[in-house]
């Protein structure tokens, strides 16, 4: 990693940066306010709790906002906010202002830290940048949830996920099938694709953007975890034209 200050929500030192098994681990990302002159400026770090208020930031170059972003999965910039213990995913898409900061609305519901990532393209080069958030109030964290082959979307969706064994540093593919009521479901195109996985690596909240490799009956993604440990997999897929979202504990072996 480059200059920048690494500012990480109670970080552990159990998060062992790069594995090295060979392979090509995607690269860690999301560990850094600021990278290659690139930095993370948020208006704002501390939200009220329970209440919409507006998430809005810069991305500043030599303390200058950037204006110039490239368009990636229909976006110029794809912000997740998480709190540190892997909930309360959201994924939004805030629009840029003539001043330069970008701004959308979010409601927090639950008190704590929250990590805010935010994802864009510059200059023909992927970035993200991360930056912490708080929500006042008493914080009850959990531990993630156990590893499950299948997991259930709030709004009443189930998704599969095969990926066998998967060990740091080698290529994995992940392959979601999804159904309602038994019936299989056929994704729609969301950003550009089947489907949109996020990975955060338990402790530090590493950030992994994974791409999409097909749009079939599965939706697949093929990655490299960096290291060995516990990731939160945030599979988001648009169907009856709403975007849906399962959320995975994923276990990396060495
Ligand atoms: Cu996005």
């Amino acid at each position: 990693m480059a200059a920048g200050s690494v500012i990480g929500p109670d970080r552990e030192p159990s998060g062992e940066p790069m594995a090295g098994h060979g392979a090509s681990p995607d690269p860690v990302r999301g560990l850094a306010v600021a990278e290659d002159g690139l930095e993370l400026e948020l208006d704002r770090t501390e939200l009220p709790r329970g209440r919409e208020s507006e998430l809005a930031f810069r991305i500043l170059d030599g303390g200058r906002p950037v204006r110039d972003f490239d368009v990636e999965h229909e976006k110029r910039m794809h912000v997740i906010v998480v709190r540190r213990d892997g909930r309360g995913f959201q994924h939004v898409h805030p629009e840029l202002g003539s001043d330069g900061a970008w701004r959308v609305p979010v409601t927090l519901p639950d008190a704590g830290a929250y990590r805010v990532f935010a994802d864009f393209s510059h200059d023909g080069e992927a970035r993200t940048l991360a930056a912490d958030l708080s929500v006042d109030g008493a914080t009850d964290y959990s531990p993630l949830p156990a590893p499950a082959r299948s997991a259930g979307t709030d709004d009443g969706y189930r998704v599969g996920l095969d990926a066998g064994r998967v060990r740091a540093g080698k290529d994995t593919e992940l392959s979601f099938t999804v159904t309602r009521g038994g019936e299989p479901v056929r994704t729609e195109p969301y950003l550009g694709a089947g489907g949109h996985l996020v990975a955060l690596r338990e402790g530090d909240l590493a950030y992994l953007h994974v791409h999409p490799e097909e749009h079939g009956d599965a939706v697949a993604f093929t990655t490299a975890f960096p290291s060995e440990g516990r990731y939160r997999l945030y599979l988001q897929f648009k169907h009856d034209g709403e975007v849906h979202t399962a959320e995975f504990t994923q276990e990396v072996a060495r």
